[in-house]
C-alpha cells in the first residue's frame, strides 16, 4: 500500500491547481455569483494559526460553494500600510517598503502551503501605487462632496508612537498598539464626516440579518444615539446663555448646579479676573486626565467654582456654575445641568462640593430624603416639586416637558450621537499621502484626479520627531499650485490605514484596472460580499468605516448597493496555554511547523475540528495528533478498498442484505448531515465528526464481512462520496483519492455529493410476540434493532403488560427479524 506523505501530495496538487488556474474566477459566468471574503492581514511578520483559522473557514465556504455550482470570488491581499512598518524602519533601519514586501512574501508562501483556493491573479496590497492611487481618489470624492474637511482639533496623541490616534485606537486611555497613556494635542487635522451618516449607519443595521447580533449591538453602542433636549440657561449679569444637552428634561426642576467642560470656550469668558490664575492651574491639571476615564461614574470628580451663577429658566433659581472634569467638550454642547438627586455623577460631585440635592422624581415604593440619600435615584417615578408637571409619570414627562419647552422657546428637541467624525490624518510616512495642496493665493486645492497618485518618495529619513517624515522632504513638499501655477506646498500627512481597508473589497473585483478604482458594472455584479469572515476585533471600526465608504460611493452613484457585507461571520480565537498567542509570550503556534510535521490537510482539519468555529478554543498538541491519526486511518482504509473498486462503477447497485442496506443508509444520512452542518451555520466541527463516523462504519464493514462478499459497487459509492465530502476540508488528500479512483478530472471541480432520500429510510420488520407459546401481539421495529432496545419496547406494550400481568419474566428470547418468545 502506498504511504501517506502529505508534503509530497500537497505540493503536487497545489502545483496542478495553479497550473490549470482552477481558482481563477471569470468576471462573468452562467453560474450564480458568490463572493467569499476573509479579512486581509496586516503583514507585520509571519502568520500564526489564528490567521490560518480565518483563511481555512473562508476556504471551506469557497470550496463548498464552488461544488454547489457557484461562480466564486475568493481573493486575498494585504493591508500593507501602517505604523509597525515605520517603527521597524526607525528601530532596524530597514525601509518600510522593504520590510513590508518581505513580510508579504513570507505570508504568501505560508498561505499557499495551506492550499487555500484564492484567485491569486487578484492579489492586492494597499501600499501598491496602483491601489493607493484610488484610496486618494476616494479622498477626493469625499472632499468634493463636503465629506472631508480640515479643522484644528484636540487629538489623542501617543507620546511613544508619536502619532495621532483615532478615538477608536485608544483603549482605556492607552495607545492600542503600545499601551502608553495617551495625551492631548491641538493640531490641524483632516476628518471624514461620518457623523452625516450616523442615522443611516444605525438604522441600516436592521437590514443586516446575516450579521451576528453582538456585532450589531457594538456598532449601535458606538454610534450611541441619545434623544433629549437642548435647554438654554441665562447667566446672571450677562447676555450669555449656557446651552446644555440632557436626556432627562423631566428633571429640570431638580437642577442645582451647572458644569462646563474644561475645554469649553465659555470657561474663559465667564471666569472673573481674580480667579483666572487659580482656574489655569485647575485646567492644566484636569486636561491632562484621560478623557475617556474621567467621564466614568467611578472616576474621582473634580470641579472648580467659577464664582458665577446661572438662572434655572423654569424656576428662576440661582445656580452655581462650575467647570468639571467629567464633562466632555466633544459631546452634546459641552455643558450640563447638574441634577444630583437623579444622576450618579452629579450626585458624587454635589456631595464633594456641598451642593444641594433636590428630589424631583419620586419612586413608586418609597420617599426619598435628600439628607439620607446614598446614591442618586436614576429610575422612573412620579414628577414632584416640578411646577405644572407635578404628578406626571417621568416616562411621559420627558416628552411633555420637551413640548412645553419648545412652546416657551426655552429649549428644543435634540438628538446626539457618540459617534465623532473620523480623524484620518496621520503624521507618518508609511501611508497614502493626502492629495491636497496648499497655495498662498488659492488656499486648499485638491490634487487634480489626473495627477494621481501622489507618490510616496522613497528617500526619506525616519526620525522619531512627531512630524510626518514627508514634511522634511523638500522634493515632496514643494510643488506648483494646480490652479495658479504658483509655488505651493503639499499636505504631508498620510491617511489612516482604515481608509485603505474601507474599500479593498471593491478593488478585488478589478484589481488592476488602470483608469478607474473599479468598474461599476462589475462591482454591482459581485457585491455585496455574500460572506465576510474575520475577527470580532474589527466589529466596530473597520466594519463601520467600510459601511460608511460604501454608502458614500452609493450616494455618488458608483454603487447600486449601500451595505457591503450581506453575511458576517466572526471566528473565535485560538489560545495556547490559556493565553492569547503573542510573540512576547512565546506561545505562538507556527503553521509552517505544523505543516511540516503533519501536512496542511491535518492542520486544516484540526483547526476546524477543535471547536465550533465561532468559539474560542485552546490549541492542543494531542488534538492535532488525534486528527492526524484519523487521516492516516482514512488513508489506509481508502487504499485497502481501492483495488476492489478501481474498475467499478455504481450503476445498478444491488444491496444483498440488511448489513449492506444499513451501511448505505449510514452513508447517505451522514452526507445529509454534513451538508446541513455546512449550510446551517458553519458547523464544521460536527461535519468532520460525520466524516470520522463514516470511516468507522466503513472499516467495521470491511472487518466483519469476508472480502469475497464485499459489495464493490457499494464500496465505490462510499469512497466516491467520502472523497467529495472530504474535499473542502482536506483538499489535497481528496484530490489524491479522486485521481487514484481513476478520474481524469479534479475533485475541486466536482459537484457536492448528493444523498438519496430513499436510502435514508430505515428498513423495518414486523415481529410477532409470543407469550407462553401463544402469539399475542405484533410490533414493527428497525431491522437492526438490538435485543435490549427491542425488549424495552416490547415490555412497554399494553397488550404485553396485560398478559405478563406483573409476573416475573422467566425467559425472553429474540429470533432476529422474526419473533419474540416470552415465558412468564
Ligand atoms: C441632566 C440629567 C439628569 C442627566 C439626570 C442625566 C440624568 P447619554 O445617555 O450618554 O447621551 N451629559 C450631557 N452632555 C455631556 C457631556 N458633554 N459630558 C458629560 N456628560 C454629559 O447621556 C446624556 C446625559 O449625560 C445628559 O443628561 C447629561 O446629564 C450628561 F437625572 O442631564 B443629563
Ligand atoms: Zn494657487
Amino acid at each position: 500500500m502506498k504511504e501517506y506523505r502529505p508534503q509530497e501530495i500537497e505540493k503536487k496538487w497545489q502545483e496542478v491547481w495553479e497550473e490549470k488556474k482552477v481558482f481563477y474566477t471569470p468576471q462573468r459566468s452562467e453560474k450564480p455569483k458568490y463572493y467569499a471574503l476573509v479579512m486581509f492581514p496586516y503583514p507585520s511578520g509571519t502568520l500564526h494559526v489564528g490567521h490560518v483559522k480565518n483563511y481555512v473557514i473562508g476556504d471551506i465556504v469557497a470550496r463548498y460553494k464552488r461544488m454547489r455550482g457557484y461562480n466564486v470570488l475568493h481573493p486575498f491581499g494585504y493591508d500593507a500600510f501602517g505604523l509597525p512598518a515605520e517603527n521597524a524602519a526607525i528601530e532596524k533601519g530597514i525601509h518600510p517598503e522593504e520590510w513590508t514586501r518581505k513580510n508579504i512574501n513570507t505570508i504568501r508562501g505560508q498561505v499557499k502551503k495551506l492550499g487555500i483556493s484564492y484567485d491569486w491573479s487578484r492579489e492586492i496590497a494597499t501600499c501598491d501605487e496602483e491601489y493607493y492611487k484610488w484610496t486618494q481618489w476616494i479622498f477626493l470624492q469625499l472632499y468634493k462632496n463636503g465629506l472631508a474637511y480640515k479643522k484644528k482639533a484636540a487629538v489623542n496623541w501617543c507620546p511613544k508612537c508619536k502619532t495621532v490616534l483615532a478615538n477608536e485606537q485608544v483603549k482605556d486611555g492607552k495607545c492600542e498598539r503600545c499601551g502608553t497613556s495617551v495625551t492631548i494635542r491641538h493640531l490641524e487635522q483632516w476628518f471624514f464626516k461620518i457623523t452625516d451618516y450616523a442615522e443611516r449607519l444605525l438604522n441600516d443595521l436592521d437590514k443586516l440579518t446575516g450579521w451576528p447580533e453582538h456585532v450589531k449591538t457594538m456598532q449601535r453602542n458606538w454610534i450611541g444615539k441619545s434623544t433629549g433636549a437642548e435647554i438654554d440657561f441665562p447667566v446672571e449679569g450677562s447676555d450669555t446663555k449656557i446651552r446644555v444637552f440632557t436626556t432627562r428634561p423631566d428633571t429640570l426642576w431638580g437642577v442645582t448646579f451647572m458644569a462646563l467642560a474644561p475645554e469649553s470656550p465659555l470657561v474663559e469668558e465667564l471666569v472673573p479676573e481674580e480667579k483666572k490664575e487659580e482656574l489655569q492651574e485647575f485646567l492644566e491639571r484636569v486636561k491632562q486626565q484621560d478623557r475617556f476615564r474621567r467621564t466614568s461614574v467611578e472616576a474621582e470628580k473634580e470641579g472648580f467654582f467659577l464664582g458665577r451663577y446661572a438662572i434655572n429658566p423654569v424656576t428662576g433659581e440661582r445656580i452655581p456654575i462650575y467647570v468639571a472634569n467629567y464633562i466632555l467638550m466633544e459631546y452634546g454642547t459641552g455643558a450640563i445641568m447638574g441634577v444630583p438627586a437623579h444622576d450618579q455623577r452629579d450626585f458624587s460631585f454635589a456631595k464633594k462640593y456641598g451642593i444641594p440635592i433636590k428630589v424631583v422624581i419620586k419612586p413608586a415604593d418609597r420617599d426619598l430624603d435628600p439628607e439620607k440619600m446614598e446614591e442618586a435615584y436614576e429610575g422612573e417615578g412620579i414628577m414632584v416639586n416640578s411646577g405644572p408637571f407635578d404628578g406626571t409619570p417621568s416616562s411621559e414627562g420627558i416628552e411633555k416637558v420637551i413640548n412645553w419647552l419648545e412652546e416657551k422657546g426655552i429649549g428644543k428637541r435634540s438628538v446626539q450621537y457618540k459617534l465623532r467624525d473620523w480623524l484620518i490624518s496621520r503624521q507618518r510616512y508609511w501611508g497614502a499621502p493626502i492629495p491636497i495642496i496648499y497655495c498662498e493665493k488659492c488656499g486648499i486645492v485638491p490634487v487634480p484626479e489626473e495627477d494621481l497618485p501622489v507618490r510616496l518618495p522613497k528617500d526619506v529619513e525616519f526620525l522619531p520627531t512627531g512630524q510626518s517624515p514627508l514634511s522634511f522632504h523638500e522634493g515632496f513638499k514643494r510643488t506648483k499650485c494646480p490652479i495658479c501655477g504658483g509655488e505651493a506646498q503639499r499636505e504631508t500627512d498620510t491617511m489612516d490605514t482604515f481608509v485603505d481597508s474601507s474599500w479593498y473589497f471593491l478593488r478585488y473585483v478589478n484589481p488592476h484596472l488602470e483608469d478607474k478604482p473599479f468598474e461599476p458594472d462589475d462591482v454591482n455584479y459581485w457585491l455585496p460580499v455574500d460572506q465576510y469572515i474575520g475577527g470580532v476585533e474589527h466589529a466596530v471600526l473597520h466594519l463601520l468605516y467600510s459601511r460608511f465608504v460604501t454608502k458614500v460611493l452609493h450616494d455618488l452613484g458608483y454603487l447600486n448597493f449601500d451595505e457591503p457585507f450581506t453575511n458576517l461571520f466572526t471566528q473565535g480565537m485560538i489560545y495556547k496555554d490559556g493565553a492569547k498567542m503573542s510573540k512576547s509570550k512565546g506561545n505562538v503556534v507556527s503553521p509552517d511547523e505544523m505543516i511540516e510535521k503533519y501536512g496542511a490537510d491535518t492542520l486544516r482539519m484540526y483547526i476546524l475540528f477543535m471547536a465550533p468555529p465561532e468559539k474560542d478554543a485552546e490549541w492542543s498538541d494531542a488534538g492535532i495528533e488525534g486528527v492526524h491519526r484519523f487521516i492516516k486511518r482514512l488513508w489506509n482504509t481508502f487504499y485497502t478498498v481501492l483495488p476492489f473498486v478501481k474498475e467499478e462503477n455504481t450503476e445498478n447497485l444491488v444491496l444483498k442484505n440488511s448489513t449492506e442496506k444499513e451501511l448505505r443508509r449510514k452513508l447517505h444520512s451522514i452526507i445529509k448531515k454534513i451538508t446541513e452542518d455546512i449550510e446551517g451555520g458553519f458547523k464544521f466541527n460536527t461535519a468532520i465528526s460525520g466524516l470520522m463516523e463514516l470511516v468507522n462504519h466503513l472499516s467495521q464493514y470491511l472487518n466483519s464481512v469476508p472480502q469475497e462478499e464485499w459489495n464493490r459497487k457499494l464500496l465505490r459509492e462510499i469512497v466516491e462520496k467520502l472523497t467529495l465530502a472530504l474535499s473542502p476540508f482536506a483538499p489535497h488528500l481528496a484530490e489524491e483519492f479522486w485521481h487514484d479512483l481513476g478520474n481524469d478530472s479534479l475533485v475541486v471541480q466536482q459537484a457536492w455529493p448528493s444523498y438519496d432520500p430513499k436510502a435514508l429510510e430505515v428498513e423495518e420488520v414486523e415481529i410477532a410476540i409470543q407469550i407462553n407459546g401463544k402469539v399475542r401481539d405484533k410490533v414493527v421495529v428497525p431491522v437492526d434493532i438490538s435485543e435490549e432496545a427491542l425488549k424495552r419496547i416490547v415490555l412497554e406494550r399494553e397488550r404485553v403488560k396485560e398478559y405478563v400481568d406483573g409476573k416475573p419474566i422467566k425467559k425472553f428470547l429474540y429470533v432476529r427479524g422474526r419473533i419474540v418468545n416470552i415465558v412468564v
